[in-house]
């Protein structure tokens, strides 16, 4: 399922993509049941973190906790699932006609955001987390759910990966930092509804965020950022989370 002349110019114009249907149900199913038995405490996470909701510790969930999301790239090495997930030819077709045919992962997560408590996920761009050079990875996220404005879909700034890397601050609760509220606002955006199997393809620096969970219902999705084999790092003292996985494709000495 290779993109369009249409969608890979929107990619280089606009820094993203959707691709419809991408994923077939049955992996859609199967990427949702084995979240959801992390989310009850059926399985044991290992390799890989699970970060609940901040506010929500008095919230009343009859199946599990309010998690916020489970990330490491340890989910790929560790679950059969999400290893199937990110090897799933129909998203490396895409991803090879984005980066070329040598791949690794930089990011594995379970973006969820549980019925009325999911929060926000602030403005910000992928790269500002991954000191990789060149500065041109792509994440590429799925709907496991129908996502919309209601319960917190993706909204990006069209075009504006070609603005470079913009100063980003840390927020208190976790590891996640934004841009500065002057760089962009809601009014810039575009909202991003999907249906469970669609898969957005994403520039590393697009400015991105999700509006909270308005809704009694859950909305998953699914992260995994591809970079080229030829990427490095561009520090020896990189973040904890920065960690790699070859997927597909030649590797090369020196490089990630
Ligand atoms: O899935 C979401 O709500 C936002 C995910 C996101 O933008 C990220 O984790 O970088």
């Amino acid at each position: 399922m290779p993109l369009t002349d249409a969608q890979f110019e929107q990619y280089q114009r606009d820094g993203y993509v959707v691709v419809e249907d991408c994923l077939d149900a049955a992996t859609v199913e199967r990427a949702t049941e084995r979240i959801d038995a992390y989310v009850r405490g059926e399985r044991a996470e290992t390799g890989f973190e699970r970060m609940l909701e901040p506010d929500a510790e008095d919230a009343a969930f009859e199946d599990g906790e309010p998690v916020r999301k489970f990330e490491g790239v340890g989910m790929v090495r560790e679950d059969d699932v999400f290893a199937e997930l990110v090897h799933d030819e129909n998203v490396l077709e895409v991803v090879r006609e984005l980066q070329g045919p040598n791949l690794s992962l930089l990011r594995s997560a379970a973006m969820l955001k549980p019925p009325r408590v999911g929060s926000a996920k602030k403005f910000h761009q992928d790269a500002a987390y991954y000191p990789i050079h060149p500065m041109d990875h792509v994440t590429v996220w799925v709907a496991l759910d129908q996502s919309t404005t209601d319960n917190g879909c993706m909204q990006v700034v069209p075009g504006a990966h070609t603005d470079g890397l913009l100063d980003h601050e840390a927020v208190e609760y976790d590891t996640d930092i934004t841009v500065s509220e002057r760089d962009y606002g809601p009014e810039d955006t575009v909202s991003l509804p999907m249906e469970p199997g669609d898969v957005l393809f994403q520039h590393c620096l697009l400015p991105h965020y999700t509006a909270p969970n308005e809704t009694d219902d859950w909305r998953r999705a699914y992260i995994a950022a591809y970079m080229r084999n030829r990427s490095r790092l561009t520090t020896d003292d990189p973040p904890e989370w920065v960690d790699t996985y070859h997927v597909t494709g030649e590797s090369f000495p020196g490089c990630v």
